[in-house]
């Protein structure tokens, strides 16, 4: 049975509202996602049969209000939310990171009524699956220099382009997709499948996020609709203020793989015996306990504070960076040295190490790469971006 790490008391810090959901996720994680993410992960498949599951338990867009199907929660409770599902594997947070936040949010957040309306509950429940398309093949870090683009033909706008690493692309009913239009102006456009001239191939042979689908959104004449086009933001903000709540999000989920992995590597400690005793008895092994231990503790407070300033609408762009880039590299870090504890069993996948370490190479990547954000966090110092 898991033992969460609170080494310095934050459940006081929560509201009985808070610990019920958590509750419910992790008993959801444990019963739906523990049994067979493994074999999902190794046989390189998404199950895709948790995403209405996932739908049932709130995990879509907790954060949007009840009207439009989500739940109506605050950020504290989208955090948990995400630290409970990364628990299991980051691609089952990644699933709800993309639906939430880069899907949900904005066209909440940017869409007109008649949009929230008809994609919202279909998103909150899994019915629909959402895609987030802002990544091409030579324009990751760099977004502002993307290629697709779309016209505007009178009754429709024509979109060209093709956008990279996509997650849930090959199964996406929607995809938000960010695109030029005549003026070089950065617009999103709700894509559906099926469109005439819209393919979405699958991107295989990952070694990382196996058990989640990533694929390209190839827009060869798109006749998009013009009700699709979100209406209410232009520019490289609009994007990038979806990257603010996933990236928040992943700043939360990361502790949850990383609390997997020390949790296994204690109880393994305390069991395994070389040399006459329990390996947890010797020093080395301890110091390694002990600092993970610290760093999660870190996380945790870092999250926390982070997530009372998103509750004011006081989080800079800033903050949010500083938090997932820490957090990440607390979560590879602890994966790698719980997996030391395990000896060799900790490379096989009777034990989560390993995919957990594998997943977080991804999320490491993605989202902002970790010296992308280090440059936000320099930026922010020292007025200077360092960029290009
Ligand atoms: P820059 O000139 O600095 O900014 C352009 C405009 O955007 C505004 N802005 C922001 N607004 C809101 N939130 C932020 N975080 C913002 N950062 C910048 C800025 O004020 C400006 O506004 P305006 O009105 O003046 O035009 O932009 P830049 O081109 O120099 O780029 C800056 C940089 C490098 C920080 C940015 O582009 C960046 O973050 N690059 C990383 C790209 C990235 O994170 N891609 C993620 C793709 S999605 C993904 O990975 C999903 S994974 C899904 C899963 O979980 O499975
Ligand atoms: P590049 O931008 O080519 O960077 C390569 C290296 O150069 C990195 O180490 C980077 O830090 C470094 N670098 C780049 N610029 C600078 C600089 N100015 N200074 C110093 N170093 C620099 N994108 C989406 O839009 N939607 C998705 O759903 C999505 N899902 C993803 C799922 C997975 C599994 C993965 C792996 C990626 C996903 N992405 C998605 C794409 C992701 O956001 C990009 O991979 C990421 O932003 C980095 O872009 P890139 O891979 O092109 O690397």
């Amino acid at each position: 049975m898991y033992t969460a790490p609170d080494y310095f008391l934050l459940d006081e810090l929560l509201t009985e509202e808070h610990k019920i959901i958590r509750s419910a996720m992790r008993d959801w994680v444990d019963r739906s996602v523990m049994p067979i993410i493994e074999e999902a992960a190794q046989q390189h498949t998404f199950p895709a049969h948790l995403t209405k599951e996932m739908g049932e338990m709130g995990a879509f867009g907790p954060f949007i209000p009840e009207k439009y199907g989500g739940s109506g929660l605050d950020h504290i409770a989208y955090g948990l939310i995400m630290t409970e599902l990364e628990r299991g594997d980051s691609a089952i947070r990644s699933a709800a990171s993309v639906q939430t936040s880069l899907v949900m949010y904005p066209i909440y957040t940017f869409g007109n009524e008649e949009q929230r309306m008809k994609y919202l509950p279909k998103l909150a429940t899994g019915e629909w699956v959402g895609a987030f398309g802002l990544t091409e093949p030579n324009h990751g870090s760099d977004p502002g220099s993307m290629l697709t683009r779309f016209e505007d033909k009178g009754n429709y706008y024509l979109l060209n382009g093709a956008k990279m690493w996509i997650t849930n692309s090959p199964i996406a009913d929607v995809s938000v997709v960010w695109a030029k239009d005549e003026n070089g102006k950065v617009r999103g456009l709700l894509v559906e499948k099926g469109m005439a001239g819209f393919t979405a191939p699958e991107t295989k042979g990952k070694w990382s996020l196996r058990a989640s689908l990533t694929g390209e959104l190839v827009f060869d004449n798109v006749k998009v609709p013009k009700e699709n086009l979100l209406p209410n933001v232009e520019g490289l903000k609009g994007p990038l203020m979806c990257l603010n709540s996933a990236r928040y999000g992943i700043a939360w989920g990361a502790i949850g793989a990383a609390t997997d992995c020390y949790d296994t590597a204690l109880r393994y400690a305390l069991e395994r015996k070389q040399f006459g005793k329990p390996i947890a008895s010797f020093q080395l092994q301890q110091k390694k306990l002990a600092e993970i231990l610290t760093e999660i503790t870190k996380a945790q407070l870092l999250a926390w504070r982070l997530g009372v300033l998103k509750n004011e609408d006081r989080a800079t762009p800033s903050q949010i960076s500083m938090a997932k880039r820490n957090n990440v590299e607390m979560a590879l870090k602890t994966a790698r040295d719980s997996r030391q504890i395990l000896g060799a069993m900790g490379i096989t996948g009777d034990f989560p190490m390993m995919r957990h370490m594998m997943n977080l190479e991804s999320v490491i990547t993605y989202e902002g790469t970790h010296d992308i954000h280090l440059l936000i966090t320099g930026m922010d110092i020292t007025g200077i971006a360092a960029f290009s």
